[in-house]
């Protein structure tokens, strides 16, 4: 809570009306707000005592919790009032103001054992104010402590009508301060001062013997002992007199009478100095949400017609803190994993180490946030929560892996799948360069960092998806191997045949020109062409033919 937030005047954080008590939401709102240990002071006792003028006084201010000025009871269910402490630096005073007991005339006085119960469990000091001197009187009208251990509950128990030992309570219970007021007698026994704490040891005094007078008379005291290990008293004389009285507060300290001006100082100066923090079961140090967690617990109880358990109660503290403990170690080791995990990590081994660290810390945010975890229930659900986001963040190392090798198998085999969408292998020996290159591909592929885990799955369905591309480069290198030999013998063929003709043309030219020169020799006598070279033009042309 910031200093410029602090209450500007007290509000009401339990009503009472029409018998049904109800916890404000508008105090409860302020109490989450106050992160610092808080010390609660409680004041209890019938109306008209001057309860409320006590408060404003410890709260360092002349008004504040209304006053009345009437004899009718003034005050209604609990108000509460937060101030800074004015001795305990970070600390939050946290003052509750009660319903007067006892008041016939206001008709519903079926809460005020609540009241009273409400003010004990929820205080750190129970401020317990009344008139006059303590005498059997005063102690009766304290009824409200005998009942206590059948409105409260240390320890949960199946059965509400077996009374608790009050020994339970003592941890658990505030510490308890008498006020006196208007105290008109001297401190004095046998002609000897004594102290307002000597005063009251003699009135809580136990009388021996064992009839119902004793049994009465000894009951209300024996309470305080048990339930208050710890007491004080103060007394206070009347601080004015006659119709001055009903304007205390608008009067200055000089108006009043010296003594009580001083005893209310001292009274205060112990509250501030003495008042210890409030705690629960196991050491538990409240602060703002914590009380107001404890208010509704206990309200909640008395509503349902239970009886308010101080254990319970902390069992539901505990829930709602462990529950939040365990979100912030989630949210912890969430950012610690973002922060540190470099996606993707090349091996599961080093996710796996981060996450152990990682998992460290979280533990450790949520031991230091979390009280009271029973069998470490909370823990156990934590560590349960921790392996679900583990999980997840190794999907997340799969998906990123898997990504970012499809995005680098795109990119190095690019020039392969150009080659292929070209033609460039659809050649005779084409599949051959195809699987070299893949090869060098490959070999590029495996040789880039940071692939992750997914990296040889990645790059096996990658291929996987190329093998009818892969197939069809062979088929295709086979199909046209085959072609390009059946042309070649084509071509050889072709040529034989051509040589022959040419071989053919040639004898037969040269056949011609013989019988040219026969032709020349009939005429100037030449022999006759000689019947071995006709024999060899005819089998020429026979070849020829043949080869065509
Ligand atoms: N005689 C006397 N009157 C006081 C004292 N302190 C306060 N008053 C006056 O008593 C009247 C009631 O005071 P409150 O402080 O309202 O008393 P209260 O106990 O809170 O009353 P309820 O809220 O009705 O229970 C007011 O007029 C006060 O001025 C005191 O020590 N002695
Ligand atoms: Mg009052």
């Amino acid at each position: 809570m910031a200093t410029d937030l602090w209450m500007p005047a007290p509000i009401c954080l339990i009503e009472n009306s029409k018998g049904q008590l109800t916890v404000k939401q508008e105090a409860t709102e302020i109490l989450a707000t106050v992160t610092q240990p808080v010390v609660v002071v409680a004041i209890v006792g019938l109306y008209r005592t001057g309860k409320s003028y006590l408060m404003n006084k410890l709260a360092g201010q002349k008004s504040g919790f209304s006053l009345g000025s009437t004899v009718q009871s003034h005050t209604k269910g609990i108000w509460m009032w937060c101030v800074p402490h004015p001795k305990k630096p970070n600390h939050t005073l946290v003052l509750l103001d009660t319903e007067g007991l006892g008041d016939v005339e206001k008709g519903d006085n079926k809460n005020d054992g609540w009241i009273f119960a409400l003010a004990v469990l929820l205080s750190s000091t129970f401020v317990y104010n009344s008139m006059g001197i303590i005498n059997q009187q005063a102690m009766d009208q304290l009824h409200y402590v005998t009942e206590l251990t059948k409105r409260v509950r240390a320890q949960p128990s199946p059965s509400t009508a077996e009374v608790e030992d009050s020994t339970n309570f003592i941890n658990f219970f505030p510490d308890f301060v008498w006020t006196v007021r208007d105290f008109t007698l001297e401190l004095k026994i046998n002609e000897q001062p004594i102290t307002s704490d000597e005063y009251l040891e003699k009135a809580l005094k136990l009388k021996e013997g064992t009839s119902d007078e004793v049994h009465t008379f000894n009951l209300p005291r024996q309470c305080i002992h048990q339930f208050f290990p710890k007491k004080k008293c103060f007394i206070f004389e009347p601080p004015t007199h006659g119709k001055k009285l009903a304007q205390l507060e608008k009067l200055h300290d000089n108006e009043l009478e010296a003594n009580f001006v001083e005893q209310t100082e001292s009274f205060c100066s112990y509250i501030f100095q003495h008042s210890k923090v409030k705690m629960v079961q196991g050491g538990i140090t409240v602060n703002g949400p914590r009380l107001q967690n404890l208010v509704l617990t206990y309200v909640e109880a008395i509503t349902r017609g239970d009886m308010p358990c101080m254990e319970n109660a902390v069992l539901a503290l505990a829930q709602i803190e462990n529950s939040a403990a365990i979100q912030r170690a989630l949210t912890h080791y969430e950012e610690v994993m973002r922060q540190r995990v470099q996606f993707p990590t090349e091996t599961l081994q080093e996710l796996l180490d981060i996450h152990a660290s990682c998992e460290r810390e979280a533990t450790e945010v949520f031991i230091e946030d979390s009280f009271k975890d029973v069998d470490q229930k909370f823990q156990k659900a934590l560590v349960i929560q921790l392996e679900a986001k583990r999980d997840a963040f190794c999907n997340q190392n799969l998906n990123e892996s898997a990504q970012r090798c499809r995005a680098l198998l795109q990119d190095i085999f690019r020039p392969l799948e150009e080659g292929v969408k070209q033609g460039f292998f659809s050649k005779p020996g084409g599949y051959g360069l195809f699987l070299q290159k893949k090869q060098e591909l490959i070999e590029k592929y495996n040789q880039h960092p940071r692939k992750g885990i997914q990296a040889e799955a990645t790059l096996q369905e990658y291929l996987r998806s190329k093998e009818d591309v892969a197939k069809t480069i062979e088929q295709t290198d086979q199909a046209l191997t085959a072609k390009e030999k059946e042309i070649v013998a084509e071509q050889e063929k072709a040529q034989a045949a051509e040589a022959a003709a040419k071989q053919l043309q040639e004898l037969q030219m040269r056949n011609q020109e013989r019988q040219e020169q026969k032709k020349k020799s009939q005429l100037g006598g030449v022999k006759e062409v000689p019947a071995r070279v006709e024999a060899e033009v005819n089998r020429w042309c026979k070849h020829v033919r043949k080869l065509f």
